[in-house]
């Protein structure tokens, strides 16, 4: 991509509205715009991130064996009706009426919808288990939305539920949500606790919630510190092994963990002080069993082995990317601005053009840009005639992992110098070892 033809309306001053580092920096690099409270467009840079964050999600979501479909945002208020949250969910569910004044809402969550699809086509216990997602945009009236996307009104959530013919049945598939979720956050470069949670409007009795530790975290959490050196489950796991994933959440969840709604205060103290940790974190996912609280109402049963109908046993998983984004900025910045983790960079190297018009800069940019995006690189390539300086602060602030510098006197050369945007480190090489180094 070139900055010069590239849609990145990047803010010299600080916007005021922003109380927290990622709020202002995705301002500041133009990644989100506000179109009215708490609702946000995702502009190109944002959007970049936020369909790599959705590769992540989807690609761990389908090793663990969930299939991905698509519901709409707009539900019947009928469906929640039968459920009994019409009433309960209150005014946090933006309610609509039709041109039949029909009465609908804009989906906070799916639970009914997906329990209706199921109660049409599933029948019997062979078809199970199963487990259905989806990325899609919900709509909730909080009370205070704030810190940009990181508490919206309108925000995009994974969700997945799973039906399964037994309570032992669906701990298994709650398993390989929590196994799921584990590696999912590991590989966008954050260390996610998870915690015993409160299940609120969703309900159910067995929840557990993931948390980012960060100063500007809305919950307050308390944990023992060992969960830093907990190894992350391998890419190869065997998501069919009862047992196996039983295990990797027992050793997960075998030392404290709490959020305040469910803090024990004895517990925590029998922890000695130096290996206990009280912090404030933020929630990037929560999962769910709540057996038949759906089912039962909404009458999704199958034929059991046995030739007698049972209730589903259900859970429900959630992951908000739209917040997830700017968590990751919360870990990963400096003064300078963002440092993304490689995984979901918007671009993995921008060249910088230190002088267009210089004939050795043009051909060496015009070589790396090409030789790079042919190995399938996502390149930005700096072509613009701002200033030197201008074009290193934006690279700082955009927080690409690597950037590639062409000035007058290295190019003549033959050579560029390499700036990793994390580590600061600085090297010189000569075009084709660039190349090489960042194509390996
Ligand atoms: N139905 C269940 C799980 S599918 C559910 O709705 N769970 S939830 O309420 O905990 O939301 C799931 C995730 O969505 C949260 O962990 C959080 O990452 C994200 N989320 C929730 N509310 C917001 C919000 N207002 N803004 C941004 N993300 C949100």
């Amino acid at each position: 991509m070139r900055l010069s033809r590239y849609f990145m309306p990047i803010l010299k001053e600080n916007p005021k509205e922003a109380e927290i580092v990622s709020h202002r920096l995705m301002l500041r690099t133009g990644m989100i715009r506000q179109q009215s409270q708490g609702i946000y467009s995702w502009l190109p840079l944002g959007k970049r991130v936020l369909d790599k964050v959705n590769a992540i999600i989807r690609e761990e979501q389908n090793r663990a064996g969930a299939i991905e479909l698509s519901m709409p945002t707009l539900q019947s208020a009928e469906l929640w009706q039968e459920s009994g949250r019409y009433e309960d969910y209150g005014k946090e569910m933006l309610r609509i009426r039709d041109r039949q004044d029909r009465p609908m809402l804009y989906g906070p969550t799916n639970e009914e919808m997906i329990t209706d699809i199921f109660r049409s086509s599933v029948k019997s216990y062979k078809s199970l288990p199963l487990n259905l997602y989806h990325i899609q945009l919900k709509f909730r009236d909080e009370i205070r939305p704030r810190f940009g996307t990181m508490r919206s009104r309108e925000f995009l959530m994974k969700d997945a539920y799973s039906f399964d013919l037994t309570q032992a049945d669906a701990i298994h598939s709650y398993n390989k949500m929590f196994v799921a979720y584990l590696r999912t956050f590991d590989r966008l470069g954050l260390r996610a606790i998870p915690m015993r949670a409160d299940t609120g409007p969703i309900g159910g009795n067995h929840s557990h919630e993931f948390i980012i530790l960060a100063d500007t975290g809305e919950s307050e959490v308390y944990c023992h510190k060992s969960f830093v050196d907990f190894d992350i489950p391998a890419a190869d796991t065997d998501f069919d092994s009862v047992d196996g994933l039983q295990s990797i959440f027992d050793k997960w969840t075998s030392v404290y963990a709490a959020t305040s709604e469910m803090h024990d205060e004895a517990a925590f103290d029998a922890i000695g002080e130096n290996e206990r940790l009280s912090a404030r974190g933020i929630e990037v996912g929560h999962i769910f069993y709540f057996g038949t609280k759906y089912s039962e109402p909404m009458g999704a049963k199958v034929q059991g082995p046995d030739g007698k109908e049972h209730l589903v046993h259900m859970g429900s998983y959630g992951i908000g990317p739209t917040r997830l984004v700017p968590a990751i900025i919360e870990a990963s910045h400096d003064e300078n601005g963002i440092i993304w983790p490689a995984s979901v960079a918007p671009f993995d190297a921008v060249v910088i053009n230190m002088k267009p018009g210089d004939e050795g800069c043009d051909s060496t940019c015009d070589r790396l840009y090409v030789a790079l995006q042919n190995a399938g690189k996502d390149v930005l390539y700096d072509d613009t005639d701002d200033r030197a300086g201008t074009k290193f602060a934006t690279a700082d602030l955009i927080g690409v992992p690597t950037q590639v510098i062409a000035g007058p006197r290295a190019a003549a050369a033959g050579e560029v110098e390499l700036k990793d945007r994390k580590t600061g480190a600085r090297e010189t090489l000569t075009i084709e070892a660039a190349i090489n180094k960042l194509t390996a």
